[in-house]
């Protein structure tokens, strides 16, 4: 099969034939309909965490069940599915403790760039690693059968594949890691393909004020469009400031940040009210350090927090997301700004780091 491979951190992917050894026990194989070009791919190229490679990227994607492993029940050839990134074993403290997007065996899979059993599917003379479980710039791969979650046909398969990360985790740090209840103010720093998706999400649960901070007009223009009541362009004006003024000088209930900086992460800190959360959603790089009074925390009572995967149930949530979709009322397909073939895979990342993109989408049907 074709596969988009990274061979050195801040080079082109290059496009090669790769092989793929059999489905194991609980696996499937799987041929790719979509996948969705998130800035945690480009923050993997530019090897911001470096990690061993060859590794194939992508994480975003939604696809067709081909073969099945031994033991997998539940799913039959020709199933379309969604992919989730977090492997859920549902044996360790996290999944027992309602945590299972911190799974003990799904962390050690993002951490290695492997299977469950610590090896992988993905051969070119030696082992090719995998990134974040999916491994979606691909034609096909080997998964396990729990992360992927069937869907509706209804469903069209590009936005199906916005699901796996960029929706699931926006909507998931609003719904689940926050809570949001109706009249919360909320302030959101970056809409992007993730930002925008808890945009939407604090919209579907009644936030009374909706601040959202981008240095991008575009994307400003979307979040107004997504339901954001005040928009902030960061070239010049003051998130803090403005968050602010329109809490009566309190400061917001909830700060989410969408970009992985310390400067913005500082941002949602200072703009949340006492005993409010600012909850890190962007993906910095390993050692970067953000300063915080400490002196004010006692007083202060602020919650500065994090989340992965937005918190998700990844299976029941993407369920959730599905109908919220088919019932219009979370906005998918206006999300997918261009879509690339997938030796266009090195524009699709030139244009996601000029700014070009609310998602940019490989296809591959
Ligand atoms: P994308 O690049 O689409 O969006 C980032 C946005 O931030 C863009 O719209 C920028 O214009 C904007 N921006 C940049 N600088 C500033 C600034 N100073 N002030 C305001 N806005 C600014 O990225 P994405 O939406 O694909 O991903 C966003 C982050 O989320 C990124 O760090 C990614 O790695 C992370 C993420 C986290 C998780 C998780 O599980 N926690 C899952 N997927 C992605
Ligand atoms: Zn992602």
């Amino acid at each position: 099969m074709k596969a988009a491979v990274l061979r050195a951190y801040r080079e082109p992917l290059s496009l090669e034939e790769v092989d793929l050894l059999p489905p194991q026990t609980g696996e499937i194989r799987i041929r790719f309909a979509a996948s969705g070009v998130c800035h945690s791919d480009m923050t993997r190229i530019e090897g911001a965490r470096p990690s061993p490679l060859p590794i194939i990227l992508g994480h975003e994607a939604s696809a067709y069940v081909e073969e099945l492993g031994p033991g997998v029940e539940g799913l039959q050839v020709g199933d379309r599915v969604v992919l989730s990134f977090l492997y859920d074993c549902g044996r360790c403290f996290f999944c027992r403790s309602g945590h299972p997007n911190l799974c003990e065996v799904g962390v050690g899979m993002l951490r290695n760039g492997t299977m469950p059993d610590g090896t992988t599917r993905l051969r070119k003379g030696d082992e090719v690693l995998y990134h974040m479980t999916v491994s979606s710039f691909a034609e096909e791969a080997v998964v396990p059968a729990r992360c992927a979650t069937r869907v509706p046909d209804e469903l069209p398969m590009d936005v199906a594949a916005l699901i796996g990360c960029g929706v699931l985790t926006g909507t998931g740090a609003v719904f689940n890691a926050a809570r949001v209840s109706p009249g919360d103010s909320v302030l959101i720093i970056g809409a992007g393909g993730v930002g925008l998706n808890a945009v939407q999400a604090a919209a579907i649960a009644g936030a009374s004020v909706i601040v959202v901070s981008d240095i991008n007009p575009d994307k400003l223009a979307i979040a107004r469009d997504f339901g954001a009541t005040h928009v902030v362009d960061a070239r010049t004006e003051d998130p803090v400031a403005i968050a602010r003024d329109l809490t009566h000088g309190r400061g917001v209930d909830f700060a989410f940040e969408v970009i992985g900086r310390p400067a913005t992460i500082r941002q949602c800190h200072d703009a949340i009210r006492p005993a409010g959360t600012a909850i890190v959603v962007g993906v910095g790089e390993v050692g970067d350090c953000c300063e915080i009074d400490t002196a004010s925390l006692p007083f202060s009572e602020k919650v500065l927090t994090g989340t992965l995967y937005g918190g998700a149930r990844p299976g029941l949530d993407v369920e959730r997301l599905v109908d919220l979709y088919l019932n219009d009322r979370l906005r998918l397909d206006e999300l997918i700004t261009r879509t690339y073939r997938l030796d266009q895979i090195n524009e699709a990342f030139h244009d996601l780091h000029e700014g070009r993109l609310a998602r940019g989408l490989i296809r591959y049907e």
